[in-house]
């Protein structure tokens, strides 16, 4: 009996895109079947099954194919070293939710939070090709040196789907059609966030506030771990605690007098005994439940009355008691319903903003195996799962796959979680087939809440992924733990959950695990300034971490996030653009240059976009670092180093002290729309607009666009939003320069600050600014606050008073240029 499972998660709300590859699907007719999925324009086997290893068993699923390419990247969740796989290595990945903590430093394949079927393929010749198989089983892969990779699943069917590219980023947007879109996040939570497990109440988290906003540092968000609850109970805060009843003061003076937010976390599962749950059984919400009524443990009714003639199978995980798990999955819709109307009641009582949601793998501390001569009863506690006899059907699998034996003895696929036989979807499911999903689910009930119970966007950051989880939130990377290895690690993983369409991720700066050092710290927060989800956050009972710390990091963490914020505008558009079109947002260099040999060997630099490249420092005690800058394009240092000239491309050493942002350049071509930063997006919103032009000295040209909303109001679909949209163009020559500001999408009510300054990288002309015209009519710049550099052929122009961008559809700014 094999089990039949298609994992919902298909959307229809994407324009079809068209592709100019076609593929086509051939199949043996032999005896032996296989069958090849080709590219039309060029012959290239996407996959080829005719190496053989079909093998189609009850609870065991196995497809293997040739690889046209050794160049793979994808799958996960998993802690992979370098980005691109190393085929030679013949590695089994596996893919089935854990909690467990990312582990950086062994030579290992272990599977964590979330499970993303899914791997793009490079050709030498630059052309790429994506690979989804739509399936929720625990599942693993092997990828080998013919090459060629062998997908197992335990369950499901095997539902594949083939994106021709030809480009990385069309084969992205091709699956984001098929997996649907990212969330785009509000504004605010692009701004920096501070997080940690341990607070002791209200007035250290407002000192922490406090000390980062005298530090100078900007901060948007700050969280509040499990402490704040009652007792660990979801939609409860801790009232009769002088620490902190004053929560919901406390976050309505930080949205008033700090223009800062609010984020807290929840966990899937809820105690069996009080209000919330009891509303949930009236409500007649689902939770995960045994399958028959007499294998529901007894002793439990009189501890918990409110269980009594459920079958609802109770772990125990925060809060840290006898927990009832609700069924995200449930066709009937009341449990999403009952959950809505929690989180509706909660954020009417405290204000909050976002919704972390932790543990939703979902975790159990403790299942363990029963054997048959284990009693059944709850009284301590003991979740059992049954591992032999008729009932051991999915508990006990045949065969397991590396999700439980790269864990070692004493594992099952239950171990942490609930029961593999438990009854979901209303008794429609098992639990076997859809815990992948929980996370997925919980995240899609908890967005909708969150945005309904908000009357606005909101955040939702979840730790269990799913292949399409970025229409409804973003992720963090987990429990990694304070090493170098660690964020050298999390600087891939956020360029693979890109990949995944969850472009909304970032890992914990400094570390969770273990105490941080001044170092690590600083070196985390200059690269954490780069994620999209840019947040410190720090385990229980270690030392504080937060940038404010040391004046060493305070500073750089300063600089870095200053930096960010003045880019804001830029990296909200590719956020923006991803929502409508599907796409990646931090994205790994060979998206840009696929024909260039060394950029699929990159791991630890990435780019924002086409146009910003961060090469992070990931090692400890050094002041340069090596970078590759791809020779086919140019590339202007906007860091500390010879700011606003053109880069040695190649593989080149960089400088890069503590002291010093990280290196950053620009690439020739591009306009980036910037923003005066301040300490709170709130604040920089305000702020005037600027735009940095970086000519291409081949095209002498450069373009780039913004996407500007309120940064608040729900995102539903882009043709009924209410946005503006810019486009930039520039020309410049021996004769003249010309900008060019389009307005082609005007918003109603949402006033835009007026772009008051225009730097220019690559004017290899002496500019006679005194001549400019605007829009054909003289405008005099404020030379005295006006530069030209002939040496490095920067320019900062000052229009302050010149370009209203609330007036008007399009400006022309030109001057004449002289001869050097
Ligand atoms: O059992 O809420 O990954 O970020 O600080 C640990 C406490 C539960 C795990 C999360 C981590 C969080 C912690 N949680």
């Amino acid at each position: 009996m094999l089990v039949s499972y298609r994992p919902p998660i298909g959307t229809n709300d994407s324009p079809n895109l068209q592709s100019t590859e076609k593929l086509t699907v051939k199949s043996t007719n032999s005896t032996i079947f296989s069958f090849t999925v080709s590219r039309n324009s060029d012959g290239e086997k996407l996959w080829d099954t005719s190496l053989g290893g079909l093998l189609f068993a009850d609870q065991y699923i196995q497809i293997s194919t040739l690889l046209s390419t050794n160049q793979i990247f994808g799958f996960g969740e998993n802690v992979h070293k370098t980005l691109m796989h190393d085929l030679s290595k013949y590695r089994t990945w596996g893919m089935f939710s854990r909690d467990a903590g990312p582990d950086s430093v062994g030579d290992i394949t272990h599977n964590y939070y979330g499970v993303h079927p899914f791997y793009m393929g490079l050709n030498p010749n630059g052309k790429t090709y994506g690979v989804f198989i739509l399936n929720s089983n625990a599942q693993e892969v092997t990828l080998g040196p013919a090459p060629h990779l062998t997908y197992r699943t335990i369950g499901g069917q095997l539902e594949f789907f083939f994106f021709p590219g030809p480009t990385p980023s069309e084969v992205i947007a091709q699956y984001q059609q098929v997996i649907g879109k990212p969330f785009l996040p509000p504004y605010w939570a692009l701004g920096f966030q501070i997080c940690r497990w341990g607070y002791t109440g209200v007035a250290e988290i407002k000192s922490v506030v406090d000390r980062t906003k005298a530090a100078g540092i900007p901060q948007d968000v700050q969280f509040s771990d499990i402490d704040y609850m009652n007792r660990y109970q979801d939609f409860t805060y801790n009232k009769g605690s002088p620490a902190w009843s004053g929560l919901p003061a406390f976050i309505d003076n930080l949205h008033k007098n700090y223009g800062m937010h609010f984020t807290l976390i929840f966990d899937p599962a809820v105690e069996a005994d009080y209000d919330s749950f009891k509303r949930g059984i009236s409500a007649n919400a689902s939770f995960i439940e045994w399958p028959r009524m007499d294998l529901v443990p007894t002793g439990i009714e009189d501890s918990y009355p409110y269980v009594k003639g459920t079958k609802i199978m109770l772990g125990k995980v925060w809060p840290s008691n006898n927990a009832a798990f609700p069924d995200f999955l449930d066709p009937q819709d009341e449990t999403q319903q009952w959950w809505e109307s929690e989180l509706k009641g909660f954020v009417k009582e405290v204000g909050f903003d976002g919704a972390w949601i932790d543990m939703n793998e979902p975790s159990n501390f403790d299942t363990q195996p029963n054997n048959g001569t284990k009693q059944l009863k709850y009284n301590v506690g003991d979740l059992t799962c049954p591992i032999v006899g008729s009932d051991s059907y999915y508990d006990k699998a045949p065969y397991e796959t590396v999700g439980v034996f790269n864990w070692g003895d004493n594992t099952y696929l239950f171990t942490d979680t609930l029961c593999m036989f438990a009854s979901t979807m209303r008794n429609t499911s098992v639990f076997y087939n859809t815990k992948n999903l929980y996370g997925w689910s919980e995240a899609r009930a908890t967005m909708k809440g969150m945005n309904l119970a908000r009357g606005n966007r909101s955040v939702v950051i979840s730790r269990s992924t799913f292949a399409s989880s970025g229409q409804f939130g973003g992720h963090w990377l987990g429990d990694n733990t304070a090493r170098w290895a660690d964020l050298q690690t999390s600087i891939i993983g956020a360029q693979e959950f890109n990949l995944f369409g969850i472009p909304y991720v970032g890992s914990d700066i400094c570390g969770f695990n273990g105490p941080t050092n001044e170092e690590l710290c600083l070196r985390w927060h200059q690269m954490g300034a780069f994620h999209s989800f840019s947040r410190n956050h720090n385990s229980i009972n270690q030392p504080a971490q937060d940038p404010a710390q040391w004046p060493s990091v305070a500073a750089a963490a300063r600089k870095a996030l200053l930096f960010r914020y003045r880019y804001l505008p830029y990296l909200y558009s590719l956020h923006f653009l991803a929502s409508i079109n599907g796409g990646t947002v931090v994205r790994p260099i060979f998206f840009e240059f696929p024909l260039d040999p060394i950029t699929p060997t990159l791991s630890h630099q990435f780019l924002w976009g086409s146009a910003l490249m961060i090469i992070p420092v990931t090692a400890a005690g050094v002041t340069s670092i090596q970078g590759y800058l791809p020779p086919d394009a140019t590339w202007y240092s906007v860091y500390d180093s010879y700011y606003g000239t053109n880069a040695t491309t190649g593989s080149t050493t960089m400088y890069a002290p503590t002291t010093s942002l990280i290196p950053l350049f620009v690439r020739g071509g591009y306009i980036l729309p910037r923003q005066a930063p301040a300490q709170t997006t709130v604040f920089a919103r305000k702020n005037r607009f600027e735009i940095l032009i970086a000519f291409d000295p081949k095209t002498l040209s450069a373009a780039g666009e913004l996407y500007w909303d309120d940064g608040d109001s729900l995102f539903t679909d882009i043709s009924s939003h209410n946005y503006h949209h810019f486009n930039f163009n520039a020309t410049v020559s021996s004769k003249s320069t010309i900008i060019r500001i389009t307005k082609d999408k005007s918003a109603s009510g949402i006033s835009l600050p007026a772009l008051e300054n225009i730097e220019i990288f690559g004017h290899p002309w002496i500019p006679a600014l005194k001549n400019a015209t605007l829009n054909g009519s003289p405008v005099s710049i404020d030379m005295s606050q006006t530069t030209y550099f002939p040496f490095t052929h920067v320019a900062n122009i000052t229009t302050t008073g010149l370009i209203n961008l609330n007036n008007g559809q399009s400006w022309i700014l030109q001057w004449p240029n002289t001869l050097k």
